[in-house]
C-alpha cells in the first residue's frame, strides 16, 4: 500500500488518518477534497510535501477521479457530507456527495482494478433503546433514520453490490462517534468546548439522555490502517472503543474539565428524529485483526482535545460565527422554532 488516495482528507477524520499514516507507515498520500465548509487546509499543514499532495476537486467529477485512481494502490474513501442537522435542511447535497460520489469512486476502482476501503458510520443501523443489552454487530440489519444516515447506508449497499456483482476488491468499516483534534465546530464536542472558550453557553439537545459511543479519531485511524493491511475483501468491520456515554454526562465532563459549573448549559430544541442510542460491538476487529484502541479513558481524551482547541484558536475561530449563524437560521425553519 505505497500510494494511497484519501478522499475527504482535509476533513476531520481524513486529516487525522493522513497524519497517522505519515507517522506510522511509508505511504505516499494524495488527498482529494472539494474543500467544502467542513474542510480546513490548516489540518494538513506541516506534513512532508514529498509524501502528501493535495488535489482540490469533487469525487463526483468523473474525469478527475478516473485520472487520479489509477495512480494509486488503494483508495480510502472518507469524503462525505456528514452533519445530521444539515441533512435535515439540505438533503440534496448528501445524496449528491454520499451516494453519487461513492458511485463515481466505485466505477473508477472497478475500471482500474484498485483496492477500496469505504468509510462508514454506525448510524446505518438506526438506534437502540437505552436499556437494550444488544450492541450493533456486522450482521445487524440496516435501519437508518436521517437523510445523512440513509445516504451513508445507500453508499455502503453500493459498495457491497460492486463487490458481489463486479468483483471489486473492497472492505468497509462502520465506526461510532469520533472526537479529537481537527473536528468542525458544528459537532457536539467541539461546539461545546468552543462555546465555553468564546464565552457562550453550551447547548444540549432535548433531555440529554441520548447515548453516543465515543472513539478517538486516532483509534479510528489505526483501525482503518489495520483493515487496509489485513482485512478480507468483501468484509465489513465495526470500529468502536466501548465509549458509551449520554450527552448530558459528556457535557458535564467538558464543563467540569474547563472549570465551569455543571449547570452552565442551555437546553435547546431537540433534533427531529434524533437517534436515541448507538453502541458498537467491535469483537470481530479485535479478535480477527488484533486491533486495540489506545484511548480507553474518555475524560483523558477530552482533556487533550480541550487543550488542542485552547491552543489552536486560529484553526476554528473563523468557522465559529458562521456555524452559530447557520444553527440560528436552521431553527427558524424548524417546526419547533426554538433556538438550537
Ligand atoms: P467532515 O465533514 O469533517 O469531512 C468531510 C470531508 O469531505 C471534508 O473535507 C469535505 O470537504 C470533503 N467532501 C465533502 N464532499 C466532497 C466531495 N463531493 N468531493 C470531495 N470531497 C468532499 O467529516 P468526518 O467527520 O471527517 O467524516 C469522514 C467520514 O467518516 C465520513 O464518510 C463519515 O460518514 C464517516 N464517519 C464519521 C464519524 C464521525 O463521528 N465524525 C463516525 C463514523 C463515520
Ligand atoms: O449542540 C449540540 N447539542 C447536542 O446535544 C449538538 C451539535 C449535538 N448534540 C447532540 C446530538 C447527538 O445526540 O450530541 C450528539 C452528537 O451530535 P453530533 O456531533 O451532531 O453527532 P451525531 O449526530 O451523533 O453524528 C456523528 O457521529 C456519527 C457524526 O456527525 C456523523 O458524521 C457520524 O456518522
Amino acid at each position: 500500500m505505497k500510494r494511497i488516495l484519501v478522499t475527504g482528507g482535509a476533513g476531520f477524520i481524513g486529516a487525522n488518518f493522513v497524519h497517522h499514516m505519515i507517522a506510522h507507515s511509508d505511504s505516499e498520500i494524495t488527498v482529494l477534497d472539494k474543500m467544502t465548509y467542513a474542510a480546513n487546509r490548516q489540518s494538513l499543514e506541516g506534513l512532508d510535501s514529498k509524501r502528501v499532495n493535495v488535489v482540490v476537486g469533487d469525487i463526483c467529477d468523473y474525469v478527475l477521479v478516473n485520472e487520479l485512481v489509477p495512480q494509486h494502490d488503494a483508495v480510502v474513501h472518507f469524503a462525505a457530507e456528514t452533519h445530521n442537522d444539515n441533512s435535515l435542511h439540505d438533503p440534496r447535497s448528501f445524496v449528491n456527495a454520499n451516494i453519487l460520489g461513492t458511485f463515481e469512486i466505485l466505477e473508477a476502482v472497478r475500471n482500474h482494478s484498485v483496492r477500496l476501503h469505504h468509510i462508514s458510520t454506525d448510524e446505518v443501523y438506526g438506534d437502540l433503546e437505552l436499556d437494550d443489552p444488544q450492541r450493533f454487530t456486522e450482521s445487524t440489519p440496516y435501519k437508518p433514520s436521517s437523510p445523512y444516515s440513509a445516504s451513508k447506508a445507500s453508499s455502503d449497499l453500493l459498495v457491497k453490490a460492486w463487490v458481489r456483482s463486479f468483483g471489486i476488491e473492497a472492505t468497509l468499516s462502520n465506526c461510532s462517534n469520533n472526537y479529537g483534534p481537527y473536528q468542525h465546530v458544528e459537532k457536539f464536542i467541539p461546539r461545546q468546548i468552543t462555546n465555553i472558550l468564546a464565552g457562550q453557553r453550551t447547548k444540549l439537545y432535548g433531555n440529554g439522555k441520548n447515548v453516543r459511543d465515543w472513539i478517538h479519531a486516532s483509534d479510528h485511524s489505526s483501525a482503518v490502517k489495520r483493515i487496509l493491511e489485513s482485512g478480507e475483501s468483501g468484509r465489513t468491520y465495526l470500529i468502536g472503543a466501548d465509549g458509551e456515554r449520554n450527552n448530558l454526562d459528556v457535557l458535564c465532563m467538558i464543563l467540569s474539565l474547563m472549570g465551569k459549573d455543571e449547570n452552565e448549559f442551555e437546553r435547546v430544541a431537540d433534533r427531529p428524529g434524533h437517534d436515541l442510542r448507538y453502541a458498537i460491538d467491535s469483537t470481530v476487529l479485535r479478535t480477527e485483526l488484533g486491533w486495540r484502541p489506545q484511548y480507553t479513558n474518555l475524560e483523558h481524551g477530552l482533556e487533550q482535545t480541550i487543550a488542542w482547541y485552547r491552543e489552536n484558536r486560529s484553526w476554528w475561530e473563523s468557522a465559529k460565527a458562521q456555524t452559530e449563524e447557520r444553527y440560528r437560521s436552521q431553527h427558524v425553519t424548524d417546526a419547533v422554532g426554538v433556538a438550537r
